[in-house]
């Protein structure tokens, strides 16, 4: 049986709408020693993309909470390719040497040339997408989690022991309840909002995702307005989760996803924003815009045959921002 990607018809409503599989693996791993998935230092092993958003953000915690030496991990090579011989599913593949491509890595722990085949190791009746990111326990050689707001989630909180920057609370206690409810619009509106527009197959389900899209947007250019976060004065979870979504929005999401109505660089505070958190070091390590380009253009075939790379707008993330003037 071949696995779906996204561009696979099963994954369409009727209406045309794009409707996002559930992650399969859910194990959580715990500070708790007794636990199934103990907290430990070189037992675990993070398998992303940076061009995906969703495993980048994992990066960017693994980064940020300086778990770099607890959790090894590997990056994927950007495009997709043919899985196997025998059928014509395209996925994830890792790279044969360290120079094939800049950024991806071959896997180390068994040499898999996909990730499909670590799919196929942890279980032996899968049925679900190959996606990334895979949390991989080297010990019991299975998938602990492949669900990345999961897995930012363990990495805030359950390695605190063993992190060089435990103090960093991404979702503290006070802010959980305002965290989980941007999370939640942002998610549906914007994040994977940008997708809805982008893989939409009838003109309805794009017309109503991209204003719920750029509504989206304007709401958070409001807040941000008045704010230097989300949530206040705090980075959280949830700043990051936006920022994976704004820094692929004007090179690739306003062209390949038709979120064409307006672009980042347009909405001053959101721009700003996409800067201040681009410039922090755990973070800029977790983006590689030649891989994100690469990625979206050339292995979505089904929106962009002919694998035209879109010119890339002039932007320099780097340059300073403004967002200082929130400072007390
Ligand atoms: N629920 C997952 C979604 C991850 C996901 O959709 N990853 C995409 C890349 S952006 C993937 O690996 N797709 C491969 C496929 O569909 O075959 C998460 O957030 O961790």
């Amino acid at each position: 049986m071949v696995t779906p990607t996204l561009m696979d018809p099963k994954l369409f409503s009727e209406t045309g709408a794009l409707v996002r599989p559930a992650a399969v693996f859910r194990s959580f791993i715990s500070r708790d020693p007794n636990s199934n998935f103990p907290a430990e230092a070189g037992r675990y092993h993070l398998y992303v993309s940076y061009a995906c958003p969703w495993a980048s953000r994992c990066l960017a915690f693994l980064n940020l909470k300086g778990l770099g030496k607890a959790i090894s991990f590997t990056i994927v090579k950007s495009v997709y390719e043919r899985t196997k011989d025998t059928d014509d599913h395209k996925g994830w593949v890792f790279p044969a040497s360290i120079s094939e491509e800049d950024g991806a890595q071959p896997d180390p722990l068994y040499g898999a040339k996909t990730i499909r085949e670590l799919y196929e190791l942890a279980s032996t009746n899968y049925t679900g997408r190959f996606s990334v990111p895979v949390l991989w326990d080297k010990k019991l050689k299975t998938i602990v989690n492949n669900e990345s707001s999961e897995i930012i989630r363990m990495f805030n909180s359950e390695f605190n022991e063993i992190a060089d920057n435990p103090d960093l609370d991404l979702y503290p206690l006070q802010l959980r309840a305002q965290i989980d409810e941007i999370n939640e619009w942002i998610y549906n509106d914007i994040n994977n909002g940008a997708y809805k527009c982008g893989f939409a197959q009838k003109q309805g389900p794009y017309d109503e995702a991209v204003t719920n899209l750029f509504n989206g947007l304007d709401k958070c250019e409001e807040i941000l307005s008045k704010e230097r976060y989300l949530c206040g004065d705090t980075l959280t979870e949830a700043d990051i989760r936006l920022f994976k979504t704004l820094i692929r929005f004007d090179a690739v999401y306003a062209v390949h996803f038709k979120c064409s109505k307006k672009t980042i660089r347009e909405y001053p505070n959101l721009f700003n924003y996409t800067k201040e958190l681009y410039q922090i070091p755990g973070i800029t390590s977790s983006v590689n815009m030649e891989h994100i380009r690469k990625h979206y253009y050339i292995s979505h075939t089904g929106i962009n045959p002919f694998g035209i790379i879109a010119a890339s707008p002039d932007l320099d993330f780097s340059s300073p921002h403004d967002r200082d003037r929130f400072t007390k």
